[in-house]
Parts: C-alpha cells; structure tokens; sequence
C-alpha cells in the first residue's frame, strides 16, 4: 500500500486542507499521513474571529521522529503554508524524505482571483516559488503563478501565448510538470493547463463552467489529484480525474438547497471518484 504525506493546517470547519487531503486520498486506497502545521477553529476566508494555534514548533521534531521510525512516503503533497519560517522546514522536510521513488507535489494555495489571501505578502509568494522549486508537480492557479514569477496578472480574455509562457516559467524554477488549474478560453469552460518539461509538451482539459466560485475546490483539485497519481495514473490521466472530480462535487453542492458559501460537497462526490479511478 502506498503511503502519503500531507503538510499543511487543520481548519477545523470550512473544508480544505488536511480536513480534505485525508479522506480525498483515503478514498484512494492510500495511506494518508498528516503533518498538520496549524489549527484554526475555520479558514481565513471567514475573515474575523477565527483562532489560530501555530504548530510550526512540531514540524521538526515529528520529522526526527519519523526519521528514527525510518517511515518513508510515496509522495509528498503540500498546500497552505503560514510563514517563511513554515516554508524553511517544509524544504528541510523536502531533503530529508525524498528518495528516489518520492513524488513532491505543492499546491502553493496563497491567492485566487488576482488576490493574496489574508495574511500574504508578494515577499511571501517569492519564498513559495521556492518550494515549488524542489517539487516535481506544481498546481497553482493562476493568480498564484503570478505572483511567485512576478509576472502580469490578467484575469481573463488571455492569450494561449501568455499561458504557455507562465507555465514554461513554472517548470524553470525546477519542476517537470506545471499545472494551472482554473484556466478558461472561453465563457462555457473551466480545466487546466499542463506543461511537461521533459517532453516539452503540453496538456489540456476543460469541462464545463458553472456560474459560481466556491472556496476549497482547489484543495480537492489537488488531493484528488495526488490520489489518482498514487494509483499509477499519468499525469495527464490524473488531471482528467481532478477536473471531474472537483466539478461533480461542485455540482452535489449546488444540489442543495441552501448550501454553504465555504465549502464544497466533495463527500457526496467520492463514489463518482472511485470510479474515475476504476477507468
Ligand atoms: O484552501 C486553502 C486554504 C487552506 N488553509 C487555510 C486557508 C485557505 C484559504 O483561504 O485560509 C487556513
């Protein structure tokens, strides 16, 4: 059995993060370790009141607990990082686990819509570029990629020519596959865009779009699609899956009368996973 690790907060309500990560990748068939690097009584999105416990003092020594257990991980999956000191021990954590066969994936999850979320600054996007620099698949949105390369942002109507630029600047920073989720050519559909750089290809896949944001669906993107990766798909084939996934729960959301504004019904989705996963 295959065997993850998942660094990033719990937000005990809202939905992203470990509380998706965990049984997303569960769900999966694979074992699914925690390395959670905060507690907040919800996510940052709720703006005010939330708590905030910062576990920052643990990441190390679970780590040198966890070396002297000789545990070893399939993958590496990272998304929300709370400070430069976090980013630090996140490499650290980076040199000191990865083998051959480990698989680092980082969701740089910082901004959406142009905007860094509460608590960010540009200087901070530029410490996560350099984490994204030692993983081998990346999946910002393009809000995030922005802002890591110090490129233009533009929100939409833009040219493939742009994109292809920005996820050539991707992969430059080390990884071989750069990702961007949330990408739109037209009004109808949303999908992702991929570029491999040892190929020097590129990849793409969209479905439809619903007329609605929600917050968390690219924690589920990538948990989704850090399972599928788990279970032998290719790059390529798991991006399909993710893109799937992540709107068949968007759907099971909107569902519901009077759903919730912050997070998604990705539960009621899983068994639509397990059979993407079957394909
Ligand atoms: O979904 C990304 C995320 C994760 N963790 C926390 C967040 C957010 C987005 O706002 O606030 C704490």
């Amino acid at each position: 059995m295959k065997r993850i690790v998942s660094i990033q907060d719990i937000s005990c309500v809202g939905k992203c993060s470990l509380t998706v990560a965990l049984p997303i990748i569960s769900a999966a068939g694979v074992e699914t370790a925690i390395l959670p690097t905060a507690v907040l009584s919800t996510h940052t999105a709720f703006k005010e009141g939330f708590t905030f416990h910062d576990l920052t003092g643990e990441i190390a020594p679970i780590g040198e607990h966890w070396k002297k257990e000789k545990f070893d991980f399939d993958a590496i999956y990272t998304g929300y990082l709370g400070s430069f000191e976090q980013i630090d021990l996140v490499k650290k954590f980076f040199d000191d686990f990865k083998t051959p066969k480990t698989l680092i994936v980082v969701d740089p999850a910082m901004a959406d819509n142009g905007c860094l979320y509460k608590g960010f600054t540009e200087e901070f996007a530029k410490a996560m570029a350099t984490v994204c620099a030692k993983a081998d698949v990346v999946v910002p949105n393009l809000t995030e990629a922005c802002f890591m390369l110090g490129e233009e942002y533009i929100g939409e109507g833009y040219s493939r020519q742009y994109i292809e630029n920005i996820l050539k600047k991707l992969a430059a920073l080390g990884p071989r596959y750069a990702v961007l989720t949330g990408m739109s050519f037209d009004k109808g559909t949303l999908g992702v865009m991929m570029y491999d750089k040892q190929e020097d290809a590129f990849f793409e896949y969209y479905n439809e779009k619903l007329p609605v944001s929600f917050h968390g669906t690219g924690d589920i993107f990538a948990s989704s699609f850090t399972g599928a990766l788990m279970n032998d798909l290719s790059v390529a084939d798991a991006l399909v899956v993710a893109v799937e996934y992540t709107l068949e729960s968007m759907r099971k959301t909107l569902a519901e009368d009077n759903y919730n504004w912050y997070g998604v019904n990705f539960e009621q989705a899983i068994p639509k996973y397990l059979e993407l996963l079957k394909k």
